[in-house]
């Protein structure tokens, strides 16, 4: 058996080409025949997105109700035929290689394996994973955890469980006694969930699809549309064929936000030509955005304030116009709003109906000096005002944005910012206006929405003692950092997972695996193999699941479950090809079989709902009528069905019923870092084009032009010189921060990248452990994994890729 890594050797070289285009469609041809699936695969794909299909288990990118012929994308098409592979993990592969083993392995290899086809437990005598029965895993399971202190358990999601297996999940962690439920949001749009209820009193963002068909105007912040959500291409393609403004702010040049060959469009294909994408393009420096968004509502306070002083009779002659370039842009779009007769350049009849804190916060932008607006944002003065410029000029703006602004420091103040830029022109709750919170995972958002959360108060706890007759925990639970540091402390002892692959997605690589090993149980249910199965307790299961595109067969016949869009919408998704093996379990059946040989209490119709997942949508309904209204019989209607969203209507559900302006204390975080040392960079953790979270498919970043390795360091021109390295030279990072303890990883290669100044990025999750684990948003808790000052310094240990 061969561990075999990438190919051939790396080669690093630019890539010119757009996204989407010829490349896409052999990536996609590819994929298909190195899992061996190129008939069955080009078959379901047609259904993948559809009304009546399937709903892709990459990212969460809408399901529109007229899809394209094919409704998929590169990475959508990878996701699947990684799920569907005739590759198997079965009880051979775990009887050839001991745990021990196993752990040297690169992620790439142990998911390459193939489907888990068996449960299995650990044996401590051979080392190995060796098949049971369910039965007596479950029974097994259900001894430990009694005998365990509910807050002794974590009780961890992915965000790829359906609507259905997810309330299943949080109601067998309640009855059981604990909202210790972490989940991957935690690490992901966590600062959304905390920042936008300050707000505007919206858990999610309040954009539906049809604002990308109505708008005049797109601002797209830190979100890598081409790797990330490839489908939601089309939708931006489409606006620019309208001739609407995207202007993006994103630390690196993206190749998909550059320029875009669709696919599907025949003639594109054909034509030498792709479509730019972006309007303008600012390259921020990671942690900027707080500054340059300051910087833009500057501009438009700034212009309107000018405005009231002089009315509509603004005139700027040429002596006027002052020397320094960057006042002059201020000058000029003050002076275009005058001359295009506008009287104001704010929305000052939704400010005072709607909101409340616009005075404190306009007077913080006043005060802001332009020089550290610009120094820390790494913009231009004339870059902020353009900016500016083009917002204003249109009448609705949509705000789309992703993990570049949430997993910082400044996560939550992010957010913020995002807001009171939304709400100075009353971009909230119009057509074609509002903000859009970019998904990761299918149902990650979704999830919430039935419970899964560490807060008690996001969830009818009443409700829910009332239908099940059990008395709910009240106290707070854990989210991933809080499980991260209850492991290393000792206070978990049990870790049951709904997929994922916690340890590689987690800060603090080395010292939560050491933890990790001294736990009394772990479960895992999962599709594939991965390094936290690897890794294990004293007791450890390892349950096979089928995945959303296996037909679920119960006793009432296949089976449908359904998630969450990033525009707020539920889709039904039915299963439609042969699952993996006959030994595997839904996860629904699995939750249930935990849940029977567990709890002592509560009164659920486990064996009811197994049978008939219609049964478990019911009970959606009935815990959260408002949201889930007739969910059954729309659970396949086309375009999905529409949550309420309050925010939309202007109904803001904050503690004072207003939409509020919050303004961020400062513009960035700070960091402690040994004064006097050599001068740090701030470190950007990214993902690959060939790769979804953990799940490494391939080494080759298409779009960045990396090929063969994924031990890479982006970095400056500028800042390779300064320390004596050379592209394609070993070094080693080291984390900058807390210098007692030593974080470092080495035998990375340097790349020239088009990367602001004093910034440098690399994957993830090879980078993760240099991440400590203190180092997140205070308030939402999410992992700073877009900015951590490191050291770049030469390394001896030659690359290994
Ligand atoms: N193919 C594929 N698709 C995926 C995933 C995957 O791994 N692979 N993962 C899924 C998941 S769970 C998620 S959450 C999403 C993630 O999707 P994204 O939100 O796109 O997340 P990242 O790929 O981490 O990169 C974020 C972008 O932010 C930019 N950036 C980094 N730091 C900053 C900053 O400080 N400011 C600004 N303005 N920009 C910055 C980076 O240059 C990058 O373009 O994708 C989902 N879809
Ligand atoms: N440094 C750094 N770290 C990060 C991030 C970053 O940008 N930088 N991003 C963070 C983000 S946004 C996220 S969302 C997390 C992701 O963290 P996770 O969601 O925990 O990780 P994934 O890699 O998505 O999980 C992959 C595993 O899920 C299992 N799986 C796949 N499909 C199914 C299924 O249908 N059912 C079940 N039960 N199991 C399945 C497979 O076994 C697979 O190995 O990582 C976070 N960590
Ligand atoms: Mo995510």
């Amino acid at each position: 058996m061969t561990t075999a890594g990438p190919a051939k050797r790396p080669v690093i070289k630019i890539y010119t080409g757009p996204a989407g285009g010829w490349g896409s469609a052999k990536s996609v041809t590819d994929i298909l025949l190195r899992e061996r699936v190129t008939a069955t695969g080009s078959a379901l794909l047609r259904k993948q997105n559809k009304a009546a299909g399937y709903m892709c288990v990459s990212c969460a990118w809408a399901k529109p109700a007229k899809p394209h012929p094919l409704e998929f994308c590169e990475n959508g098409a990878k996701a699947t035929a990684w799920e569907i592979t005739r590759r198997r993990a079965g009880p051979d592969f775990f009887h050839a290689h001991t745990l021990t083993a196993l752990e040297g392995w690169r992620d790439h290899d142990l998911e390459q394996q193939g489907r888990l086809t068996e449960p299995m437990r650990w044996n401590a005598e051979t080392d190995r994973y060796e098949t049971v029965t369910w039965e007596v895993a479950f029974e097994e399971i259900g001894r430990e955890l009694q005998a365990l202190e509910p807050d002794a358990v974590d009780f961890y999601t992915s965000g790829r469980a359906s609507l259905e297996t997810s309330y299943m999940f949080q109601l067998l962690a309640r009855i059981y006694g604990t909202n210790n439920l972490p989940d991957s949001s935690n690490m992901c749009h966590e600062s959304t969930s905390v920042g936008l209820p300050e707000s505007i009193g919206a858990t999610v963002g309040t954009a539906i699809l049809s604002d990308f068909e109505n708008t005049d105007c797109i601002f797209y912040i830190a979100q890598n549309v081409g790797t990330s959500s490839p489908r939601l291409l089309h939708d931006l393609q489409d606006a620019v064929h309208r001739g609407v403004p995207i202007v993006t702010i994103n630390l690196l040049k993206e190749r998909g936000l550059e320029r875009f060959k669709n696919p599907q469009a025949p003639t594109e294909m054909m034509s030498p030509t792709a479509t730019p994408i972006s309007s303008d393009y600012f390259q921020v420096k990671n942690g900027g955005d707080t500054a340059a968004l300051f910087g833009i509502c500057t501009a438009l306070i700034e212009a309107d304030d000018l405005l009231k002083l002089s009315g509509t009779s603004l005139v700027v002659g040429k002596d006027d116009v002052p020397d320094d370039p960057s006042e002059a842009a201020s000058v000029a779009f003050a002076a275009s709003v005058a001359s295009a007769d506008k009287k104001h350049v704010l929305d000052h009849d939704f400010i005072a109906t709607h909101t409340a804190g616009f005075e404190t916060f306009a007077n913080a932008a006043r005060a802001h000096a332009w020089s550290e607006l610009e120094r820390v944002s790494g913009l231009t003065r004339a870059q902020m005002v353009r900016a500016a410029a083009i917002y204003a000029a249109a009448d609705s703006v949509l705000i789309a944005y992703g993990m570049g602004l949430t997993q910082h420091v400044m996560g939550v103040e992010n957010i913020h910012m995002i807001a009171n830029l939304a709400l100075l022109r009353g971009n909230i709750g119009k057509p074609g206006g509002n903000i859009c919170a970019v998904r990761g995972h299918s149902n990650v958002q979704g999830q919430r929405t039935v419970g899964i959360t560490e807060k008690p108060d996001l969830v009818p706890l009443d409700k829910l003692k009332d239908l099940y007759r059990f008395e709910p925990p009240r106290e707070m639970g854990r989210t991933t950092v809080d499980t991260c540091e209850a492991i290393l402390s000792g206070r978990a002892r049990a870790f049951v997972s709904l997929g994922g692959n916690f340890l590689r997605a987690v800060p603090e690589t080395a010292a939560v695996e050491a933890a990790w090993r001294k736990l009394r149980l772990t479960v895992q249910i999962a599709t594939k193999l991965n390094r936290s199965h690897v890794l294990h307790g004293e007791i450890a299961y390892l349950l096979p699941c089928l995945g959303r595109i296996e037909i679920d067969q119960q006793a009432s016949g296949p089976q449908a479950v359904s998630i969450e869009s990033s525009v707020a919408q539920f889709h039904g998704s039915r299963g439609s090809t042969r699952p993996a093996g006959p030994n595997l379990r839904s996860e629904p059946a699995i939750i249930a079989g935990i849940a029977k040989a567990t709890l002592t209490r509560g009164q659920v119709p486990w064996d009811e709902w197994v049978a008939d997942y219609g049964e478990v949508r019911n009970a959606i309904e009935t815990t959260y009528p408002e949201t889930f209204k007739d969910f059954n019989a729309r659970l396949f209607q086309p375009g999905g069905i529409t949550r309420p969203l309050p925010a939309r209507e202007r109904k803001w559900v904050t503690r004072n019923a207003k939409a509020n302006f919050l303004t961020p204390e400062r513009l960035f975080p700070d960091f402690h870092i040994k004064e006097g040392g050599e001068p740090a960079l701030n470190l950007a953790t990214l993902r690959s084009n060939d790769q979804f979270n953990t799940t490494i498919y391939g080494y080759s970043d298409r779009f960045r032009g990396v090929e063969g390795t994924r031990k890479v360091v982006f970095m400056n021109v500028v800042d390779i010189a300064r320390r004596g390295l050379a592209p394609g030279g070993s070094v080693e990072l080291v984390t900058a921060l807390e210098p007692e303890t030593k974080r470092k990883i080495e035998g990375f290669r340097v790349v020239e990248y088009d990367i602001p100044e004093g910034c440098c990025a690399a994957y993830f999750p090879e980078s993760n452990p240099l991440f400590p684990l203190s180092h997140h948003d205070p308030k939402a808790k999410t992992p700073s994994y877009k900015l951590l000052p490191v050291y770049v310094r030469p390394s001896r240990v030659q690359p290994v890729d």
